[in-house]
């Protein structure tokens, strides 16, 4: 009688929940960064999962629509104020970069230049949190969630 020794493989999470806080990791954001770029086949996949989130009845959704020109935000940087608990959809636009990254959230998505990329989420953390464009790290905003 064998006892099947089976190793729990556990070893996938790789969730680098760091992120890049503006502060010196950089290097984590290259690696960060190259990953995107892996997931951008994903991504568009992702768009067809999309429809079916649009399926839930989401009606008030805040559409926070960004456009950056050559790298920087048009207008300026905004700071757009929600409420904790909204369900908001920013929708970027913009010429360069390679993925637009929601701090705190931790949501990034890569971008195509001159097509829109939505990025959908529920503000379920108050506070503020910053938008920047990878890999530049450029600030394109910071959305404020208030409890
Ligand atoms: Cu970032």
């Amino acid at each position: 009688m064998r006892t099947a020794v089976m190793l729990a493989a556990v070893v996938g999470s790789a969730l680098a929940l760091a992120g890049c806080g503006g502060g010196g990791g950089s290097s984590a954001a290259d690696t960060t960064a190259t990953e995107t770029t892996a997931t951008e086949t994903t991504a568009t996949e992702t768009s067809a999962a999309g429809t079916t989130t649009t399926a839930t009845p989401a009606p008030q959704a805040k559409v926070i629509p960004i456009r950056v020109v050559n790298g920087q935000p048009q207008g300026g940087i905004q700071r757009p104020k929600v409420d904790q608990g909204d369900k908001v959809v920013l929708v970027v636009r913009t010429d360069s970069g390679e993925a637009v990254h929601l701090h705190g959230y931790n949501i990034e998505k890569p971008v195509v230049p001159g097509k829109p990329v939505r990025l959908p989420f529920t503000a379920s953390i108050a506070g503020r949190f910053e938008v920047e464009l990878h890999p530049t790290d450029s600030l394109l905003a910071v959305i404020e969630v208030e409890p």
